[in-house]
């Protein structure tokens, strides 16, 4: 039946048996095509029939179906004429993991970071009512995960205080988010879940949205729990309806018919209406229902009937961070561990196990996880807060306001720096060097490899100011870090190579980070200096100075963006000292790079040893390689 199906108006017209067996021919799509290529196979086959129920019951694009995060909007992809590219998800060219523009006329947004979709359905639906359109509705499917952060309960305070919005939010409620969703949210989510009596719908009209016009008191009783006590055991939704905010359900997420007959409910009323479904993440595959931490949140190339992943696996950089926290941990007791919903994916499970009083999951929100670390801070503890690059964009006031002007010594240890590969331009850590390194009292870390990642962690961890060690995705070139805690010489920069050309031949490489390796390869062939820089802040003004008595050239690489980037602070420091010598920087251009493997992408930057010799050479013809056919051999 799924050959049948090339937009959502093939979906109408078939009977309920017809959608639950199309149901089982997507889910074992998904399976097999998600285990060739690695994806988000868990939070997918759990969406099946909701995803099928809202193509039924909405006509999109006249009407917008959203999807936080995007990551579960694979069956919403098939279901708009995609199957055909599920051969290359996520691959350079191929379909994008998320929703994406340029992919269709049904994605319309693009998204990956969670909690922005409660937003993106009030502006757009507010944007239809200015312009006095009344019959297109928005829908926003938002996971028990998102709705934890902040920016969800900001939006869902404006969308109660809206009259005549057609606006329907679809909570999918799977009680978890990478691992269990945790906090007050989840819990009272749970009560919602197990009260009786809330599977019929309720009697339920405009008159109940028209008594609450002020949101600002109730806002305040709910959070405040002034109500909650007499409301939990009465009427449990009532959060939501303090709110303004019509609630239907729960809903069983895997019975289509349900699931449209409270969508029609929903979409018929014509105000803000929450339909909350209940679901199972990796719902009909073993090896996902079995896997107790992560239920196949994102998985590799995997074996799809085991699950078992196929690709060997090295040590990557997030296990070299885990392991130096847990050695760090076992001799400091003030050392807390935060993160943002990313126990797993950033390593901090392994601390949690052996130290769970000392690591604090708080949920996706980031910006509280900086502050709250701030908190820490100040009263003596020694926070580290694990995050991906691109999710401290999330807090960046926190940073600027609540740690940096403070001098708070927070380790921020920043994963998934640089281009992320199959994840995109929503989630490249491209930005952060930039972003960091004008804020005052930071500290920037860029190792190259692992063993100096470990170092530069314990580096790090020994200042008293805020400090941030950053390091890509994946696995380094495979440098055995050291067994004892050790540091580097701090803001001192490494020699790696020196040039033994001829004056007005002579070039230095200024790296920043993994580009190292790749520079030292470029200048075996142009006979040029290396520095291994290590800090972005302190730059090493010292090195720069003293390489400029002897070299005429001068190259900065980094694996984040030119523009205020690492090679930016090197050229403002040698302007500083007077010193004008032809620089090229060579870092990610000023655009934003498409998904697909890693090392193809930053050749189209590039940012390999060809890509960074070719570079060279345009900008200094005078500069001759001494044997050019090595590169890349
Ligand atoms: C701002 C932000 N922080 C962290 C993440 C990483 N992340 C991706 S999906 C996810 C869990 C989402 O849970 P939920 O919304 O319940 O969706 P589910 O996967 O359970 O369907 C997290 C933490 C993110 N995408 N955005």
């Amino acid at each position: 039946m799924l050959e049948e199906i090339s937009s959502p108006a093939n979906l109408q017209g078939r009977s309920q048996a017809e959608l639950v067996e199309l149901a089982q021919e997507i889910r074992e799509f998904l399976v097999e095509k998600v285990s060739r290529t690695g994806g988000h196979l868990g939070p997918n086959l759990g969406v099946v029939e909701l995803t099928i129920a809202m193509h039924r019951v909405f006509q999109s694009p006249h009407d917008v179906l959203l999807f936080d995060t995007g990551h579960q909007s694979y069956v919403h992809k098939i279901l708009t004429g995609r199957a055909d590219g599920f051969e290359n998800l996520r691959q350079r060219g191929g379909l994008a993991g998320y929703p994406n523009r340029r992919e269709s006329e049904h994605d319309v947004i693009e998204n990956s970071h969670a909690s922005t979709a409660l937003s993106w359905a009030d502006g757009i639906a507010r944007a239809f009512k200015v312009q006095g359109i009344k019959d297109r509705t928005v829908v926003a499917l938002v996971g028990d995960g998102a709705l934890t952060g902040g920016m969800s309960w900001e939006a869902l305070n404006n969308i109660a205080s809206a009259q005549n919005l057609r606006l329907v939010i679809v909570v999918n409620d799977n009680e978890r988010s990478y691992s269990p969703t945790i906090g007050g949210l989840a819990t009272y989510l749970s009560t919602l879940r197990t009260t009786s009596g809330y599977e019929r719908f309720l009697d339920w009209g405009k008159g109940v949205l028209e008594k609450t016009p002020v949101v600002g008191t109730p806002i305040y009783e709910t959070l405040h729990g002034v109500k909650k006590g007499i409301k939990d055991i009465v009427a449990p939704q009532g959060m939501f309806e303090d709110l303004g905010l019509k609630y239907v359900g729960p809903v069983d997420g895997h019975n289509i018919e349900a699931l449209e007959t409270a969508l029609n409910h929903a979409k018929n009323f014509g105000e803000p209406v929450i339909v909350h479904a209940i679901t199972e993440k990796g719902r009909g595959h073993a090896p996902a229902i079995n896997d107790e931490a992560e239920k196949f949140h994102a998985v590799g190339i995997v074996d799809p009937e085991t699950g078992v992943p196929l690709a060997k696996s090295s040590a990557t950089w997030t296990s070299i961070f885990s392991d130096e926290l847990l050695k760090l941990g076992a001799s400091r007791p003030d050392i807390v561990a935060i993160t943002a919903a990313m126990l797993g994916p950033t390593g901090l499970d392994q601390f949690q196990a052996k130290f769970p009083d000392r690591t604090f999951d708080v949920g996706i929100a980031e910006q509280h996880a900086v502050t709250f670390a701030a908190g820490m801070a100040c009263e003596g503890m020694k926070p580290v807060v694990a995050i991906y690059s691109t999710f401290l964009q999330r807090a960046y006031d926190q940073l600027i306001h609540d740690v940096a002007i403070q001098d708070l010594p927070i380790l921020f240890a920043l994963d998934r720096a640089g281009l992320v590969g199959a994840d995109g331009a929503t989630h490249a850590g491209s930005y952060d060097i930039a972003f960091l390194r004008c804020i005052p009292n930071m500290l920037i870390m860029t190792p190259s490899d692992e063993a100096e990642c470990r170092d530069l962690l314990t580096t790090a961890y020994h200042q008293n100011h805020p400090s941030a060690v950053r390091y890509p995705r994946g696995a380094g070139i495979g440098a055995t870090p050291s067994k004892e805690l050790r540091t580097v010489p701090f803001g001192k920069a490494e020699l790696r190579r020196r040039s033994s050309a001829v004056s007005g031949q002579r070039i230095a490489i200024l790296a920043f980070g993994t580009l190292l390796y790749p520079a030292l390869e470029v200048a075996e062939q142009l006979n040029a200096s290396v520095a291994n820089m290590r800090f972005v802040k302190p730059l090493d003004v010292e090195l720069l100075k003293t390489l400029a008595q002897d070299h005429d050239y001068f190259v900065t690489i980094e694996d984040g963006v030119i523009q205020g980037g690492a090679g930016s602070a090197c050229l403002e420091a040698l302007a500083a000292m007077g010193i004008n010598k032809p620089l090229l920087q060579l870092g990610l251009p000023d655009s934003f790079i498409e998904h697909g493997d890693y090392k193809l992408l930053m050749a189209g930057c590039g940012l390999n040893a060809e890509g960074i010799l070719k570079s060279i050479q345009e900008r200094f013809p005078v500069i001759l390689p001494v044997n050019p056919a090595v590169i890349g051999k």
